[in-house]
């Protein structure tokens, strides 16, 4: 029996013209008379407990049908391994429950039960972002797991695909590639879909087509009445831009309709230069920034640990040795990580996949944004590596500098705009993160990097470099991505917020992220 017997007596009460079954259509009144929670409130239609865990976490238990969708601390093996079903061990942090809806319909019921029910949330897609309480919650509230809604649902004129956002990067590479197709998403499979779009997305193929995020053709989202909306240039339209950089403050998003791009064979090397090679890699870097980029089949990564700097070289056709990294193949030593290759995405991946750091491992970073120049991008590497030598034994830090050109920026504005803000100049977002396993030095590892990023940017002011975009997706926990894309970005956001969110919910009872509230 679906529904409780005294539910009929409910059904009298004039207010509610209809019975409430409808889930596939849900309204923003149904939430509180879930059949769910009157179940759990053991067939009472008044006064279910509000902000009681347990109570919402039996409501969602009851409402998902029970089996695995539906697991608490009690429930051992399973409970523990969604739990730690993230990168970065800060964010294991144990829910009351996780929940994980198989489908939209079912994001929706979740969402409605927890505004109903006044119960603390965190929505996690692939659990890639480290920022602890991001993607996590403690004890205090109900962890939303979108690792069920994985869809993937290719148009019949396959140019454009519907990715689910609980699948991971390479889920969806293993069933583009072998066609021959592309969509701008992860340079490294195991990140999630969901963060990683609302964050921007920064793809080897974004200097072609520029950032993830302006490639999305539309969303699907679920809002906080449980509504169902379409948000694209001719539906929501209003959401649909804000959502290209507001992450979380509007809804949560199960569905991206991505561009599908067709892709030939690429060609991809690396190289491992000396530690005291530095100054000179990234010199060759700034002007690849500047002049090889111009080439939008030039893609680059670049990673410098105490070992010193690997580069990756990459260029989207079968091209022995492209004229756009020159500055590169003139630093005559170094050796090869791994060889020049022609293959596909998948295979550029698989190769250099291997260079990040093992999942499970205590991750922070941070971020901050400046223009080109070859003499501060060597300072700026500088007083990193001068702060990490205080970094306490067992961790690690790691330099990323990302060259962004104008292409990225423009491509953002061509393909309908967004909200972050870029400047029209070539430039760099650099990364930095550090690594260790002792939770007992979280609390150190986040001062030196809060003092790391201070620095960094300090330098940057007083150089003349400095630009004020926060890159989402490296961010750190308090560095402020919204505020960073202007006032105009954040009015539309916030106008975007109240339009589809009228009762912050997504501010009130949503765990951390780059929310409105913090503004
Ligand atoms: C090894 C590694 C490599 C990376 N490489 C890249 C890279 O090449 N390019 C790049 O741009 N970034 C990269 N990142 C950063 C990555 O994009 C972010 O960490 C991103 O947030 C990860 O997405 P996720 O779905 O795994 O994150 P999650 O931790 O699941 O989510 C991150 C945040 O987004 C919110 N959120 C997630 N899904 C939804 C949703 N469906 N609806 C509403 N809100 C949602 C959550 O509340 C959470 O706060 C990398 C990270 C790692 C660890
Ligand atoms: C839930 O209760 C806790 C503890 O009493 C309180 O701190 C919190 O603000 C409440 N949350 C909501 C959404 O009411
Ligand atoms: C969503 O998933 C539930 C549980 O598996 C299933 O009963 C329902 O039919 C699904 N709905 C849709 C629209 O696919
Ligand atoms: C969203 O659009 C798709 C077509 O792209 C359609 O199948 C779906 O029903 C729409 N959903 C809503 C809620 O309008
Ligand atoms: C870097 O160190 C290596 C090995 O110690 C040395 O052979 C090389 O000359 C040095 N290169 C530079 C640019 O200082
Ligand atoms: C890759 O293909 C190009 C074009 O056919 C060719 O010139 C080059 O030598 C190939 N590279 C390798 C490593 O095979
Ligand atoms: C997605 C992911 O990285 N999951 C890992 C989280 O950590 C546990 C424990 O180390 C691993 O088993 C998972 O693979």
């Amino acid at each position: 029996m679906l529904f409780p017997s005294s539910l009929s007596h409910f059904l009298l009460i004039p207010f509610l013209v209809s019975p409430p079954v409808a889930y596939a259509a849900p309204r923003a009144d149904q939430g509180a008379y879930d059949p769910a929670i009157i179940k759990a409130n053991n067939g009472a239609i008044s006064a279910p407990p509000k902000n009681n865990t347990a109570f919402t976490c039996k409501a969602l238990r009851i409402a998902m049908g029970g089996g695995d969708s539906l697991l608490t601390s009690d429930m051992g093996e399973a409970y523990e391994d969604l739990i730690e079903d993230n990168y970065s061990s800060t964010c294991w942090l144990a829910a009351a429950c996780v929940v994980s809806p198989a489908n939209t319909t079912q994001v929706a019921r979740v969402i409605s039960i927890l505004d109903a029910l006044d119960t603390k949330f965190s929505i996690r897609s692939g659990g890639h972002k480290q920022n602890p309480g991001y993607g996590s919650i403690g004890e205090s509230g109900v962890l939303v797991s979108l690792a069920n809604v994985n869809t993937l649902s290719l148009s019949k004129d396959k140019t454009t695909i519907k990715v689910g956002s609980g699948n991971r990067w390479q889920s969806v590479y293993d069933y583009l590639v072998p066609q021959g197709l592309v969509v701008i998403g992860g340079r490294v499979g195991i990140v999630g879909v969901g963060g990683f779009m609302l964050g921007g997305g920064l793809s080897y193929l974004s200097n072609q087509y520029g950032l993830a995020m302006d490639n999305v053709k539309s969303y699907e989202v679920v809002l906080a009445s449980g509504r169902i909306v379409n948000a694209s240039s001719s539906q929501n339209s209003d959401l649909y831009r804000a959502l290209r950089g507001g992450a979380a403050n509007f809804g949560i998003v199960t569905t991206f309709e991505l561009q599908v791009y067709p892709q030939g064979p690429m060609s991809f090397e690396a190289r491992a230069y000396g530690l005291n090679q530095t100054a000179e890699v990234l010199t060759a870097l700034a002007e690849f920034n500047n002049v090889g980029m111009k080439d939008p089949l030039s893609s680059f990564g670049l990673q410098i640990q105490e070992t010193g700097p690997i580069v990756l070289l990459q260029y989207s056709a079968a091209v022995h040795q492209p004229d756009c990294f020159k500055p590169f193949y003139d630093i005559t030593s170094f050796k090869q990580y791994f060889p020049p290759t022609n293959g596909s995405l998948l295979d550029a991946l698989a190769l250099s996949g291997g260079g990040f750091a093992p999942v499970g491992v205590r991750t922070y970073g941070e971020t901050f944004t400046h223009t080109v120049d070859a003499a501060f991008m060597i300072e700026a590497y500088q007083i990193f590596a001068a702060e990490i030598t205080k970094l306490p034994e067992g961790a690690s830090g790691t330099w990323i500098p990302n060259p962004i050109s104008v292409n990225i920026a423009k491509r953002g504005l061509r393909n309908g705009g967004n909200v972050i803000g870029l400047a029209q100049v070539p430039q760099q977002w650099h990364e930095w993160f550090i690594q260790w396993s002792d939770p007992k030095l979280d609390d150190q590892i986040y001062s030196i990097s809060n003092v790391i990023t201070t620095k960094l940017v300090k330098a940057a002011k007083k150089r003349g470099t400095f630009l004020p975009y926060v890159f989402m997706n490296t961010a750190g926990t308090h560095q402020e991505v919204l505020k960073s894309f202007g006032d105009a970005n954040v009015r539309t956001i916030k106008q975007a917020a109240s339009k589809y969110d009228p009762g912050r919910t997504f501010q009130r009872l949503q765990n951390d992220g780059q929310l409105i509230r913090n503004l």
